[in-house]
């Protein structure tokens, strides 16, 4: 069984130009796999800590060479001679190793990039794809695009409250076919804002930017191109946002409609309002991260009103299974989003979506809005049976290369190919 010798540590770059890890793994028989982390920029508190150095002014204190620094002098020392195919014992000696609860000595970029190249390596070993070798043979079905082609917030340089406008295929037959109505109404919403002589350069995620103002004008062009590409809104097509509102929080009022800040009752009903006049299915961190009491009015307010709304735990959960094991007692959302770099290794993110799953949760298997070539959350995504995968737009290389993945991964699956349904 091959053996781990050597594990290298880089800095090399993200999607956003920014600094950040990269980990490659060779074993003794000579075999090697490399991953590379992604990096947030709406970043929740409790997520597990992202090492930069804070006293290097020539990358403007956001360099990782500490972080690569203890790939190459600790981790790779510790984990010397492992096997590769031992996964829980290799993360639970980098926990063990980290010693803290937000991994702030080792940093969580450090170890998630050994954790993910270590399941690749194991992966190559066997010679099989890296979801087959992940998901075993029940890996069979591909999530269905939560596909972000709006962008706002913190992820774009307009006045967008809110930070994610979103379409998801309902019921498509394929994932291939998925991804051509997604291709449809991206074009589309191409023409549309550029006929209203608005920009269609592309935010953080591929989404376009346009200088809008208001959240319901973003909707409405979705919506437009949603009927310009010959599907029914809701039907075929319906629209999920992710609010982040956590960057729109500020002592118990939210300021999600517009600058102004609101309370909740008033932050409810905009959002029962939006649901009510647009074929909204998912709304993502509709409150903030700690603002728990909220979540909880809300999941009873939506039943009360009869709206069966996905509601998904991003920064609220991140990717933590106290936190969701806490959650899922509140009945406070529906559905977790899943981030790796939230939480630092692989079997501490399965734990969560095996968690997730047992409970009755959806799980939508996440980039970050700093991303790269490494197309491992594809993978996961099938590997663990996870309804969606939200990883941006048909646009940018970084989140375009999770969908061919996906489509590769749909070809090799060939007739036993399923999707996702929610
Ligand atoms: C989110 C993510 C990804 P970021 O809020 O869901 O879309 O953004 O990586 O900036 O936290
Ligand atoms: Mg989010």
């Amino acid at each position: 069984m091959a053996k781990i010798k050597n594990i290298k540590g880089r800095q090399v770059f993200d999607s956003r130009g920014n600094p950040t890890v990269e980990a490659e793994i060779i074993t003794d028989d000579g075999r090697y796999a490399s991953a590379i982390v992604p990096s947030g920029a709406s970043i929740g508190s409790h997520e597990a800590f992202e090492l930069r150095d804070k006293k290097n002014k020539k990358y403007l204190n956001k360099s990782v060479f500490t972080a690569v620094e203890n790939i190459n002098e600790i981790i790779s020392k510790k984990l010397n001679n492992f096997h590769i195919f031992d996964q829980k014992k290799i993360d639970k000696t980098l926990i063990d190793l980290d010693g803290t609860t937000k991994k702030n000595k080792l940093g969580a970029n450090s170890m998630l990039a050994v954790s993910i190249a270590a399941c690749k390596l194991a992966s190559n070993c066997r010679n099989i794809s890296l979801f087959k070798h992940l998901g075993g043979t029940v890996a069979k079905r591909l999530p269905l695009p939560l596909m972000n082609i709006i962008n706002g917030g913190v992820h774009a340089n307009n006045s967008l409250r809110i930070q994610e406008f979103m379409i998801r295929p309902e019921k498509p037959k394929t994932f291939s076919e998925a991804i051509r109505m997604c291709f449809l109404v991206i074009q589309n919403l191409k023409t549309l804002i550029n006929s209203k002589n608005l920009s269609t350069t592309v935010g953080d995620e591929g989404g376009f930017a346009p200088a809008l103002k208001k959240n319901e004008e973003a909707i409405e062009f979705i919506l437009k191109s949603i009927e310009k590409s010959g599907f029914k809104p809701g039907k075929d097509v319906s629209i999920c946002l992710d609010v982040a509102s956590n960057e729109l929080y500020k002592n118990g009022k939210y300021s999600v409609k517009s600058p102004k800040f609101e309370d909740v009752e008033k932050t409810m009903n905009y959002y029962l309002d939006l649901t009510n006049k647009y074929p909204i299915q998912s709304i993502e961190d509709p409150f903030s991260e700690d603002d728990w009491g909220s979540w909880d009015g809300f999941m009873k307010f939506l039943k009360e009103n009869n709206k069966k709304t996905q509601i998904v735990g991003d920064d609220l959960f991140v990717t933590n299974k106290n936190r969701l094991n806490k959650g899922i007692k509140a009945r406070i959302a529906n559905a977790i989003l899943v981030k790796p770099n939230q939480i630092g290794t692989l079997t501490e993110t399965m734990d969560v979506i095996e968690l997730a799953h047992k409970n009755g949760y959806e799980t939508i298997i996440s980039h970050r809005s700093g991303d790269s070539e490494d197309t491992f959350i594809a993978d996961l995504a099938v590997a663990t049976n996870s309804s969606q995968i939200k990883t941006g737009s048909l646009a940018r290389s970084e989140r375009v290369a999770k969908y061919n993945r996906l489509l590769r991964i749909e070809e090799e699956l060939g007739n036993s190919a399923k999707i996702a349904k929610v």
